[in-house]
């Protein structure tokens, strides 16, 4: 009888880059409790700085037993918190991407016989070979030439893995790692993601790597989903398959949770662990996104994830296995001009005021009587360009327009970046396609609206929690929980209304449009 009443609870955690972060929710997907450990204050004997250490020559590591220790105050402070493992039915979680974990021999027999009477740092304590290197890191240039001339070129590389090479990413730190430390690399027992290694921690044996996750590293046939022999042979030996084990989808259940949480802890013997994934992938479930959604995270830079249904092969932005199972393949997609750079300009226009720059847009109509811009205060990433402003009128010619004007250009110029380099990478917008806007920019409702036009699809706010990976990680526990017992959890859609929806005459005026600005951005001087 109590056990009817008791709510089920599920967990998702997020080992990103500053602190390790932990949340609960229950059955309708509502927040019941959180907690975090933030990495340079609450573990100083580390010294770290913003979660990481940084080398003379661009090397940017973070020490893995760091993220142990976090862990062992972390599932403290749950309790604290409130949180009853006993009712928590599964688990999963969000890793920051591209870092690697390099386990020592024996670290696996090591995870599997924990003594649920000490903490796990202490257990795990030579479990690991070296500092792992993270997303910051950028001294893999030469390595990423290698690794794009073995494969048969940069347009290869992106066809068979969604990405051409990237200093970040996976592959080229294992390369690194195998021309200038080969003995780290042939003692490593296994070599794993910081998602997969942090899912190896409750799972009490070395987790396979996800197959969204596993699309940052350059080294994955994203079209097969297995390994693509010739970039593991640019990047290491023959050992390197084994090393990393076999990729599994996203949604796999991998089994219940180690003895040790459930001795030590209380949590049920039967708790699930879900596979891990990148934070980017998590925050893509954790906005619900569908296949020809749109994720909008309106920060410094505007960060785009796309849901597709098919893969592209992009020479900028990425391409990854889809996390959820209604999601085949996704994209990311990053504008460095994003917030700062409407900020600036709203300070030039309007003064340092939002609402004295919407008055200023409210004076103009959608479509701007052609005027059209292009800002870029900082160098732009898609595409590649350096800084520097374009501003024409109907007929194409460079002007300089009232302020009114400019306001307007500035925002729908961004609007139909972001559609235009979306559709790029294979977005296929439909009747039921939505944006889901989140960051701080998404209170605006007037740039909601421009974007809403410019998609021609209704915007949604993500307004339960900012952090879509944290909850994507719970929420993507109980999904998949839900589904292998093949039960209806009561989860909740992400808003009832949407914020802003277009207006029917949208697609006349910004179809035209679209057009032009892939015209103008032809124009514009390129970085290489
Ligand atoms: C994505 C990337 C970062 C990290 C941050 O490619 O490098 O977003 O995932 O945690």
């Amino acid at each position: 009888m109590i056990e009817e009443t008791k709510q089920k609870t599920f967990l998702g955690f997020d080992f990103s880059t500053q602190r390790l972060k932990a949340l609960a929710i229950g059955e309708d997907f509502v927040i019941q409790h959180e907690a975090d450990v933030e990495f340079d204050v609450d573990l100083p004997e580390f010294r770290t700085s913003g979660g990481v250490v940084r080398g003379e020559r661009g090397e940017v590591t973070a020490p893995p037993l760091l993220w142990v220790k976090a862990l062992d105050m972390v599932l403290d402070r749950l309790i604290v918190a409130g949180v009853d493992f006993s009712n928590v039915e599964a688990l999963s979680g969000a890793g920051q991407q591209h870092g690697s974990v390099w386990w020592a021999k024996g670290a696996e027999n090591k995870l599997g016989s924990l003594s649920p009477d000490d903490f796990l740092h202490t257990q795990l304590a030579t479990a690991f070979l070296t500092n792992s290197p993270v997303w910051m890191d950028s001294s893999t240039s030469a390595e990423c030439r290698a690794l794009e001339e073995a494969v048969g070129g940069k347009q290869k590389l992106a066809e068979i893995t969604g990405s051409t090479a990237y200093e970040r990413f996976t592959g080229p730190q294992i390369k690194k790692m195998y021309n200038t430390k080969p003995r780290v690399y042939q003692a490593a027992e296994k070599i794993s993601l910081v998602s997969s290694f942090a899912c190896s921690l409750f799972l009490g044996k070395i987790a396979p790597i996800d197959l969204s996750d596993g699309s940052g590293m350059n080294l994955l046939d994203i079209h097969k989903k297995t390994w693509c022999e010739t970039a593991l042979k640019a990047c290491g030996d023959e050992t390197l398959a084994d090393k990393l084990g076999e990729p599994v989808p996203s949604f796999t259940c991998l089994g219940d949770i180690s003895p040790y949480y459930v001795q030590r802890y209380g949590f049920k013997p039967d708790c699930k662990v879900i596979a891990f994934t990148g934070d980017n992938c998590s925050a893509l479930a954790g906005l619900r996104l569908q296949e020809g959604w749109v994720g909008l995270s309106l920060g410094t830079s505007d960060t785009l994830v796309l849901g597709l249904g098919e893969p592209s092969a992009p020479l900028a932005a990425h391409v990854l296995v889809g996390p959820t199972k209604s999601v085949p393949y996704m994209a990311l997609l990053c504008f460095a001009n994003g917030s700062l750079t409407r900020q600036a300009h709203r300070d030039r226009l309007a003064g340092a005021s939002w609402d004295a720059f919407n008055e200023l847009l409210q004076s103009t109509v959608r479509g701007n009587m052609g005027y059209m811009g292009i800002y870029y205060d900082t160098p732009e990433i898609l595409p590649r360009a350096g800084a520097g402003r374009w501003v024409e009128d109907a007929r194409g010619a460079a002007v300089q327009p009232a302020p009114q004007l400019e306001a307007r250009a500035l925002l729908e110029g961004q609007a139909l970046a972001r559609r235009a380099h979306a559709e790029d990478m294979n977005l296929k917008l439909h009747k039921q396609s939505r944006l889901v806007a989140t960051g701080g920019a998404s209170v605006n409702k007037h740039l909601l609206q421009i974007f809403a036009d410019v998609f021609h699809a209704p915007v949604y706010v993500q307004d339960q929690h900012a952090n879509a990976a944290l909850l994507g990680a719970a929420i993507r526990a109980a999904e998949v929980w839900a589904e292998t017992k093949g039960v209806q959890l009561k989860g909740s859609e992400l808003t009832v209304s949407p914020v802003a929806t277009p207006y029917a005459d949208a697609e006349t005026i910004y179809t035209p449009m679209l057009e032009r600005y892939r015209r103008m951005i032809e124009n514009i001087p390129k970085l290489e």
